[in-house]
């Protein structure tokens, strides 16, 4: 295989209603899509580069530079036998695996295009259906966080995530507990808190959460580690594990019983896949984390849904909680049942609308 040229798009999306975290708020996507022509074959990726550097260091500015100026001069021109061999040849980069997880996605969906396949299937997925939950985003009240709470159980989501941060945890996490004593409820801190808010931590083990995600400094596996000793709530690792030595070094030091993978946080589809298996010989259930993605990252994270450890509900939810429209056609809907069946078509398994992603288009640029 060979890759003869990257299309670089940067399109423009508004969410329905702003997405607020412990570390900011979202209301526009800036969003970096890579189509590449491998062989003749289109693939399409998503980098999850975010607008700002708050989740991670990397934003659509640092992706589009690394793609263009490092990433695209390794591959151009070299011959390679698979997608899976691509993460291996861009090892020379450190980091910046959104940049690497948006090119070398892209070319799993061509071989799979070229191969005829679903790509769930070419990455040995196992799964027909992912059960999905949702991710909701902190809300001014507690009344409005019950009321979306409300509306997610109604279409089926088989589990509830809230967003926290400090002076917004205890208290909603009681209030939905209280509400609803027998749904699958988490929460995730995005790094909101430091050691010494152990005592106030330890405070959600009274409302049985299935985890806590990440609660602790972005890159501070140790200090995890420390806090699991001290809570029940198993802890969940995210923005830590960039790679499978942090999941090793994670599990092994007791950092988390739980890993989420982000296909843009490991850097693609092979690097999650060897985390994967990782996590499947320790015993440690993963689950598919979201970044707001369009429909074609959020078609890549169902494809890797489906392998054998994705046992817990992701953060992989329908079209529309997001935009008014998608990018993909079909959008991604949600059975009554809480899942996405898996599409069976080639490739990603949903069609890029080229009209709207060239409406949306506000950057282009054509790498051969
Ligand atoms: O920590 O999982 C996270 C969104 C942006 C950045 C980080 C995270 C999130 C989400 C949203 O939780 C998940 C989604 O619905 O895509
Ligand atoms: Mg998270």
């Amino acid at each position: 295989m060979k890759l003869k040229k990257i299309t670089l798009r940067e399109i423009h999306l508004p969410l329905i209603a702003p997405f607020e975290t412990s570390f900011g708020q979202t209301s526009l996507r800036r969003i970096l899509l890579v189509e590449t022509d491998v062989d003749g074959v289109t693939g399409w990726g998503e980098s999850t580069a975010g607008e700002d550097p708050y989740y991670s260091y990397e934003t659509v500015e640092t992706a589009w530079h690394i793609i263009r100026d490092f990433l695209w001069p390794i591959l151009k021109g070299r011959e390679f036998r698979s997608a899976s061999e691509v993460w291996d040849l861009l090892a020379r980069v450190r980091g910046h695996n959104m940049a690497k997880g948006g090119l070398e996605t892209a070319i799993w969906d061509a071989e799979a295009k070229q191969k005829n396949l679903p790509l769930a299937k070419l990455l040995g997925g196992v799964r027909e259906e992912i059960p999905c939950g949702v991710s909701i985003g902190i809300q001014p009240t507690i009344d409005a966080l019950i009321a979306k709470v409300e509306k997610e159980l109604a279409a089926g989501y088989q589990r509830i995530k809230i967003k926290i941060k400090p002076g917004k945890d205890v208290e909603p996490a009681r209030a939905l507990r209280e509400r609803f004593p027998r749904i699958r409820l988490m929460v995730d801190a995005n790094s909101a808190y430091r050691l010494e808010d152990t005592p106030l931590l330890k405070q959600l083990d009274a409302f049985y959460l299935i985890m806590i995600e990440q609660p602790l400094g972005w890159d501070d596996i140790y200090s995890h580690a420390q806090l699991q000793r001290q809570l029940e709530t198993p802890i969940c690792l995210d923005e830590c594990i960039h790679d499978i030595e942090h999941a090793r070094a994670a599990i092994e030091i007791g950092a988390c019983r739980i890993i989420n993978i982000k296909l843009g946080r490991v850097g693609g589809h092979t690097a999650a896949r060897r985390i994967h298996d990782l996590c499947q010989t320790k015993s440690i259930p993963v689950w598919c984390g979201g970044m707001l993605e369009s429909g074609i990252g959020r078609a890549h994270n169902i494809a890797m849904s489906t392998l054998a450890n994705f046992t817990l509900p992701g953060d992989v939810s329908a079209s529309r909680r997001y935009w008014d429209e998608d990018i993909i056609e079909p959008e991604v809907e949600v059975t009554r049942q809480g899942t996405i069946r898996v599409p069976s078509a080639p490739g990603i398994g949903y069609k890029p609308r080229i009209d709207r992603i060239d409406a949306l288009t506000r950057r282009l640029e054509v790498l051969e």
